[in-house]
């Protein structure tokens, strides 16, 4: 009886997660991670994605990336400047060869510029990354909470 209770958990724990999770998208040598993305504020016109591109052969470079989900979509990058957080858009971002890059809050991020639609919790939206070598890869992210400040897959892997 015990165990029975127990795997009923475990699959109903199981139904919770896998949703929130968009697939491992591979073309190539290159996988793009789980991508997501943040609900928006109440009035708020512009969002963020990230995911993280691992690299399993040569060098590459991601040249830009497309979304319906914006009127613009720019890669941005994060620094800081006296204290505060800036950013500013970038022009392409190279994939070292057997290396991975991270579009990650606080770092580099994709910034959907003039958003079509409020983003809500649970959406998903179509994402396509043009890299130099690999050509367009399209991937879907799917929209968490509006707090959430690490990516989904990472929570609770002590990273
Ligand atoms: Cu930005």
């Amino acid at each position: 009886m015990y165990t029975h209770i127990h795997r009923l958990t475990f699959l109903l724990a199981l139904a919770w997660v896998i949703p929130a999770l968009a697939a491992d998208q591979r073309t190539g040598s290159l996988t793009i991670t789980q991508p997501w993305s943040r609900a928006t504020a109440p009035g708020a016109a512009i969002g963020a994605a990230y995911f993280e591109i691992v690299n399993a052969g040569a060098v590459d470079t991601l040249l830009r990336i497309e979304s319906p989900i914006a009127r613009q979509v720019e890669m941005h990058t994060s620094y800081t400047e006296g204290g505060t957080m800036r950013m500013r858009p970038v022009t392409s971002v190279d994939v070292p060869a057997r290396g991975r890059v991270r579009f990650e809050p606080s770092g580099l991020h994709v910034m959907l510029i003039d958003l079509v639609r409020p983003l809500r919790k649970g959406d998903r939206f179509p994402l396509t990354l043009v890299f130099q070598h690999a050509g367009p890869v399209r991937v879907e992210a799917i929209v968490q909470d509006l707090g959430t400040l690490i990516p989904p897959w990472r929570e609770g892997h002590g990273q």
